[in-house]
């Protein structure tokens, strides 16, 4: 079980993507009732509330190859600062987007105590593309590539370091959309990436074997990036880049509990749930009880 206090910080954020709605994320979580799983399982959490986004109506800061990059740098850089300072305080950092694109705060946060950290990117993309290769610019789709150093300096040097990240400690679960500089740069790099044909030939359980080894291979924590796009949208809608042919609900809860009985996960992000695609609010209640499995929930 988990020894650490969680703490949860919401970044209702969306200008990293090219549909608004995902900066409804947090609350929709909250409300699909996040802290009563968290009781449940017995765990000491605080909600940071007190931390709020400074986001001017008019921000111009905008480019074709980079869209709301000022708003988007302006939010990384608060995230990090308060990631930093959550991990330094002992935390165990549980960040709800928000579009992916917050990854690059939180990244940028934990990284700055932990010069080896393993991340496991659990997407239906990579977000491995760099202004020069986004067929979108949609920051959102850049923000592992700038954990490892590719893209634009203003996101590569948050906090004045860079690389933050090791290639040989990032796995990829679950991709099934990627652009061609994204492909690219996963070969050149040597990251780690297990599409769903991969799943569907191994089984989940020794594609997150594999990937649990590669991601803790002399690290010094775990993050998990949990893009609930990487789930088969007949079960999770509600997201703004849905793609068919996504893991199950069982094999996105193996993966939590399989990561979840390693305790050496640290950190963990939950993004792009879209509240105004699936006013169900199926989509938030699935985020919530897969961060009950990545938090320890079994089943016996
Ligand atoms: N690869 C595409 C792009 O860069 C789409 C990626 C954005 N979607 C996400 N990220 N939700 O995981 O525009
Ligand atoms: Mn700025
Ligand atoms: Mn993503
Ligand atoms: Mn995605």
């Amino acid at each position: 079980m988990l020894q650490k206090q969680v703490a949860i910080l919401p970044v209702p954020f969306d200008w990293g993507a090219s549909r608004r709605g995902a900066a409804g994320g947090p609350q929709a979580v909250i409300l699909a009732g996040l802290e009563q799983k968290l009781q449940q399982l017995g765990l000491n959490y605080s909600l940071h509330r007190e931390f709020h986004l400074q986001d001017p109506p008019a921000d111009r800061r905008s480019s074709k190859r980079m869209k709301h990059w000022g708003r988007v740098h302006d939010m990384s850089l608060a995230v990090s600062g308060e990631i930093a300072r959550l991990v330094s305080c002992g935390y165990f950092p549980l960040t709800l987007g928000g579009d992916h694109s917050i990854a690059m705060g939180t990244i940028a946060g934990l990284t700055e105590h932990k010069q080896r950290l393993g991340v496991i990117w659990i997407d239906a993309h990579a977000d491995l593309n760099t202004p020069r290769t986004s067929p979108s610019g949609n920051l959102h789709g850049m923000s592992l590539a700038a954990g490892l150093g590719h893209g634009d300096s203003r996101f590569t040097r948050l906090r004045g370091f860079s690389p933050k990240l090791q290639p040989g400690r990032i796995v990829l679960v679950g991709a099934r959309q990627l652009d061609e500089g994204e492909k690219q740069l996963i070969r050149t790099l040597g990251v780690t990436c297990f599409t769903m044909q991969d799943i569907d030939r191994l089984g989940m359980a020794r594609v997150m074997e594999q990937t649990i080894r590669i991601a803790s291979n002399g690290s010094d924590g775990i993050h998990v990036s949990f893009d609930i796009d990487c789930i088969d949208p007949g079960e999770a809608p509600g997201t703004g880049t849905p793609v068919r042919g996504g893991l199950s609900y069982r094999e996105a809860h193996l993966a939590m509990e399989m990561l979840a009985e390693t305790g050496a996960v640290t950190s963990a992000d939950m993004v792009e749930v879209n509240p105004l695609l699936d006013p169900s609010s199926g989509t938030a209640r699935l985020a919530v009880e897969l961060i009950g499995s990545l938090l320890g929930e079994r089943i016996l």
